[in-house]
């Protein structure tokens, strides 16, 4: 008998899917065995797309901040002292040493190399004839020598008006 129940059409053209198979009766033996359509396969635990992304972008960010934990400079703590150093000046600004014997200090340049002038410092003290550049993002350790007892003052003479910005002076007390 040719196809002309409409409702029987409407069915058939619904569940594309399963043009393969004739669809059974309602309430035979095999009608149970034919569920609505869901993908087969696999068999593990299909997560809703959105909660798939989270995770990827909290998988994303681990990698990316382990990334950067590593290319920023790492504290040695193997000077006698240590001086940070950035647009705001050097930190501690005062430096208090032993008078008459050399003391290592290290510098660490913590500006981003994408500052002005290539994130740029230096250390200048004319008295030691010291004038050393700390690339950005990066350490250095200098050896001062043994200095006569006084007050000094060092300075940065690469950036943001050099060593006539009062913020990028400091002073060395040697004592
Ligand atoms: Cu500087």
């Amino acid at each position: 008998m040719p196809v002309s129940d409409p409702k029987e059409e409407t069915e058939t053209s619904s569940q594309l899917s399963h043009t393969c198979c004739p669809e059974p009766e309602p309430g035979s033996s095999t009608g149970q065995m034919v569920a609505p359509a869901r993908p087969v396969g696999g068999g593990g635990i299909k997560l809703p797309f959105q909660l798939r992304l989270g995770i990827f972008l909290c998988l994303a960010a681990l990698v990316i901040g382990f990334a950067a934990w590593l290319l920023l400079p790492q504290p040695h703590y193997m000077a006698d002292h240590q001086l940070q150093i950035s647009m705001s000046g050097y930190n501690p600004n005062r430096l208090t040493i032993a008078a008459g014997r050399s003391t290592t200090v290290e510098l660490v340049n913590s500006e981003s190399p994408f500052h002005d002038g290539g994130g740029l410092h230096n250390f200048v003290l004319p008295e030691a004839s010291i004038s050393t550049v700390i690339p950005a993002k990066s350490s250095l350790v200098i050896t001062l020598p043994a200095l006569a007892a006084g007050t000094y003052t060092f300075y940065c003479d690469v950036c943001c008006g050099g060593k006539e910005n009062p913020a990028m002076r400091a002073t060395l007390i040697v004592q």
